[in-house]
C-alpha cells in the first residue's frame, strides 16, 4: 500500500546543474522543460559563475582523476545554471534522464543522448546519490534559496497525496479522536487547568498508565547514545517511532531533539519500534537520523508491549511519547499527528511543569472505565495495521 504523503514534507531532492556549454548553447530551457514535464518540482534555481575552489569542492571525489584539471577548466568557461529538483526518486530518475556520463554511451531520449557528443562537453550534472545530493544542494544553495511550495499538480502527479491537516486540529479536535485504531479511548478532553490548545492532539491525562512505574528500559538495544535507567532522578522522555522511521515520525523526532538540546538536564530516548534492526540502521546510514539523539531499537516490541499493557489498550500508535519523572513514574503520554506544528505542543508545557516540580496528574484520577482489552487479537497482527487507521483519522 502506498504511504500517504503530506504536502508539508519535502520529497527527495537532487542537484542538477547545466554546465557552461549547455548555457552557451541555449539549451537551458529544454533541460528545464524535461524536468518540469516529468513532474518534478523546481525548488531552487540560479545562474552563477562559481570560483575554481568552489568547483574543486563540488568535484572533490574526482581530484585524483587525470581529467580533473581539464574538467575544472571546462566548468570555468562560463556561467552555470544551478537547480534543485524535488520529487520521489528525483536522484535516480534525474540520472536516468541525464543519460550516461559519456554521451557516446547515453541512450537516445536522454538529455546527453540527444543533445551532446563528447564526455568533456556533456552539458549537465546530476547528483549520484541522496547523500551527495544533500551535500551538493547545501554547497550551491543557502537554505533561504531553497523554496518550499505546494505544486498545484501534486495530486495529479502522485497518488499518495494527503490533504494538509486543518489548523483547528481536524478530527482530533472534533470528537472523532475517541477512536484510535481498534482502541476506544475515554473522552480526551483536557483536564481542568490544561490549556485549551491541548485538543489539537490526543492526550491521555486520564490514562491507566499515568502514575505507574515506567517499564524497565534495559531491554532496549541502544543504537546510538548511552543506556538509560529509570528512577535515577532525571526526567525522561521516552518516545516511539515506527513505520520504518519514515516521514510521519520525522517531525516528532526533530521536535524531541530540539527539546533535548534545550534541556541537558533531561534524558531523551527515541525508540524505533520497527520490526527489523536493519531498517533502523539503514535509516541512520542514510543520514536521516539526528546523530545527537539517543536512539534505541525495541527488539520484539518488548517495551512497546510493556507500555501497551500499562495503558490497557490494544495497540500503541506511533509516534507516541511518554514523560517519566525523576522517580521513574509515567506522568504524561501523548500520541502525535504528522504535522510539525503538533510535534511537541502541550508535551513541552507538561515537561516544564514536571521540571518545576508541579503535579500534573489528573485531579479526576485515572479513567474509571477500563478500555476493552484487545491485546490478544492485535498481538497476532502487525501493530502498524492499527496505526494505518489512526493515520487516516488524524
Ligand atoms: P557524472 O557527471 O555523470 O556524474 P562523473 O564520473 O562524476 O560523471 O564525472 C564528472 C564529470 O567529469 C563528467 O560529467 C564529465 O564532464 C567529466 N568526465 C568524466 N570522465 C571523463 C573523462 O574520461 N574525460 C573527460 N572528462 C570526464
Ligand atoms: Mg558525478
Amino acid at each position: 500500500m502506498l504511504q500517504l504523503h503530506t504536502s508539508n514534507m519535502p520529497r527527495e531532492r537532487t542537484y542538477i546543474m547545466i554546465k557552461p556549454d549547455g548555457v552557451q548553447r541555449g539549451i537551458v530551457g529544454q533541460i528545464i522543460a524535461r524536468f518540469e514535464n516529468k513532474g518534478f518540482k523546481l525548488v531552487a534555481m540560479k545562474l552563477c559563475s562559481p570560483t575554481k575552489e568552489h568547483l574543486e569542492t563540488h568535484y572533490a571525489d574526482l581530484k585524483s582523476k587525470k581529467f580533473f584539471p581539464g574538467l575544472i577548466e571546462y566548468m570555468l568557461m562560463g556561467p552555470v545554471c544551478c537547480m534543485v529538483w524535488e520529487g520521489d526518486n528525483a536522484v535516480k530518475t534525474g540520472r536516468v534522464m541525464l543519460g550516461a556520463t559519456n554521451p557516446a554511451d547515453s541512450a537516445p531520449g536522454t538529455i546527453r543522448g540527444d543533445l551532446c557528443i563528447h564526455v568533456g562537453r556533456n552539458i549537465c550534472h546530476g547528483s549520484d546519490s541522496v547523500e551527495s545530493a544533500n551535500a551538493e544542494i547545501n554547497l550551491w544553495f543557502s537554505e533561504a534559496e531553497q523554496n518550499t511550495w505546494g505544486h498545484h499538480s501534486e495530486g495529479w502527479v502522485y497518488e499518495n497525496v494527503e490533504e494538509p491537516k486543518q489548523e483547528d486540529g481536524g478530527a482530533a479536535a472534533s470528537g472523532t479522536s475517541n477512536t484510535v485504531g481498534t482502541t476506544v479511548h475515554a473522552p480526551l478532553t483536557a483536564y481542568p487547568g490544561a490549556n485549551e490548545a491541548f485538543n489539537e492532539y490526543i492526550t491521555y491525562s486520564d490514562d491507566a498508565s499515568i502514575g505507574q512505574d515506567c517499564p524497565d528500559l534495559s531491554s532496549l538495544k541502544m543504537v546510538q547514545g548511552d543506556a538509560l535507567k529509570t528512577g535515577d532522578g532525571r526526567v525522561k522522555i521516552v518516545f516511539f517511532w515506527g513505520k520504518y522511521l519514515k516521514w510521519q515520525c520525522w517531525p516528532t523526532m526533530i521536535g524531541m531533539c530540539e527539546i533535548a538540546e534545550k534541556h541537558p538536564e533531561i534524558d531523551v530516548v527515541g525508540i524505533a519500534a520497527d520490526k527489523k534492526e536493519k531498517d533502523v540502521l539503514r535509516f541512520m546510514e542514510k543520514g536521516e537520523c539526528r546523530a545527537d539523539c539517543p536512539l534505541a531499537f525495541d527488539m520484539n516490541w518488548v517495551l512497546k508491549d510493556a507500555f501497551r499493557n500499562l495503558m490497557k489498550v490494544g495497540a500503541l500508535a506511533v509516534p507516541h511519547a511518554f514523560l517519566i519523572n525523576g522517580e521513574g513514574k509515567i506522568v504524561w503520554r501523548q500520541a502525535y499527528s504528522a504535522g510539525y506544528q503538533f510535534a511537541t505542543m502541550g508535551f513541552y508545557e507538561q515537561l516544564l511543569h514536571v521540571l518545576a516540580g508541579d503535579d500534573i496528574s489528573n485531579p479526576n484520577g485515572p479513567n474509571p472505565e477500563p478500555e476493552e482489552d484487545l491485546g490478544e487479537e492485535v498481538e497476532s497482527k502487525d501493530v502498524f495495521a492499527c496505526q494505518e487507521v489512526a493515520d487516516a483519522i488524524w
